[in-house]
């Protein structure tokens, strides 16, 4: 059988607007500067990846990044582990973190589309799953009482389990106002979760979350810097409620890390700083073996199928922030994500609206 190769990589980048800016803790964010990248196969067949680059200063940056990286995928094996653990060597020296990390991700998750659209399968089916209901919740901004409450109501009332706020604000009693009126507006039977963003020190962190503990939350995300893996574990271990970690998890080292320290209940990596969809599942296999349930951070539509074959999957995190230039995008109904019988990762562009965002 002929083997398939990497014949052409384009890449491009975008600013898009979000239709409300997000405020967390710790920034606002009014636009997701994201690269996107083509993948075509010696068949033809297009395979594409999606980075979000946080800041739109390293934008450009990391699509050109990706495109150095050309002469190194041009003309290889579609063989996305192989390819991982032959690109990881190549960057040892400089490591493989931060923008590096971002680019090789963004190349693992076109070739893993690639591979599985040449066969004319969904990814899920090719990495030997089927689509499975992952539970989806929705993300509330840094909006205090009223605003917070209002589209907990909204998420709630479109069919989400479970709604996840950003907290963080100058005193534990308005945090906890912001709780209740949002527990106030979804009623008992939705989950509602928290995410600090990293705000506080860790006395502060340790006298909120003891202050939270009877407020019923599924979780609080990211109560201290995401690399106090120390202090994290002595959170966990204090408070009744789970702690959640894992979207700045650079790499599966920093994710086993975490894990052998016991820094956290929940663990949510994002399939970008992960490393991928070979990182993803390297991940999937960690938090099995640690027996922590494991969530995902953005990327609902890629993230839904690798939950799929995830056997601690919990929950689903949605953002519709990158709707506009995605033409088939993820839908809730019923209190489900609707996973059809997706091509690939299940992603294909609005190219009308790349082309009018580009950068
Ligand atoms: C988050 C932070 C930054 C951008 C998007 C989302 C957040 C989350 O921490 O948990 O979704
Ligand atoms: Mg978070």
């Amino acid at each position: 059988m002929q083997k398939l190769t990497v014949q052409s990589i384009n890449v491009r980048a975008a600013k898009v607007p979000l239709p409300e800016p997000h405020r967390t803790a710790s920034a606002v964010i009014s636009e997701s500067p994201l690269v996107f990248i083509d993948i075509t196969a010696s068949d033809g067949t297009v395979g594409h990846g999606l980075l979000f680059t946080y800041t739109p200063a390293a934008l450009v940056p990391t699509a050109t990044l990706v495109e150095n990286m050309r002469p190194l995928l041009e003309g290889q094996v579609i063989a996305p582990k192989q390819l991982a653990s032959d690109l990881a060597g190549r960057f040892k020296l400089l490591g493989t973190q931060g923008v590096v990390g971002m680019s090789l991700a963004g190349i693992d998750m076109a070739l893993w589309d690639c591979l599985a659209r040449s066969q004319n399968l969904s990814l899920v089916t090719l990495l030997g799953g089927t689509n499975k209901a992952i539970k989806p919740y929705g993300a509330v901004g840094f909006d205090g009482e009223s605003g917070s409450a209002k589209t907990a109501e909204k998420l709630a009332s479109d069919g989400f389990l479970g709604v996840k706020a950003k907290i963080g604000y100058s005193t534990v009693e308005q945090d906890v106002k912001v709780i209740r009126s949002m527990r106030k507006a979804v009623g008992d039977g939705v989950a509602i979760m928290v995410d600090y963003n990293q705000s506080l020190d860790v006395v502060e962190a340790m006298r909120r979350l003891q202050y939270l503990d009877d407020e019923g939350l599924t979780w609080v995300e990211e109560p201290v810097s995401a690399r106090d893996y120390k202090n994290q574990a002595v959170l966990s271990a204090a408070t009744g409620t789970p702690i959640q970690c894992g979207e700045n998890w650079w790499g599966i080292d920093d994710m086993q890390l975490s894990l052998s320290m016991e820094s956290s209940n929940l663990v949510m990596p994002d399939v970008m700083k992960i490393g991928g969809v070979s990182a993803w599942l390297e991940a999937a296999a960690l938090a099995s073996a640690y027996r922590v349930p494991m969530s995902n951070h953005l990327w609902p539509e890629l993230s839904a199928q690798l939950l799929s074959v995830t056997p601690t999957a919990d929950w689903l995190e949605y953002c519709d922030w990158w709707n506009p230039v995605i033409k088939n995008p993820l839908i809730v109904k019923n209190g489900y994500a609707e996973l059809d019988d997706q091509s690939g990762s299940g992603v294909e562009w609005n190219e009308k609206m790349i082309e009018k965002y580009s950068v």
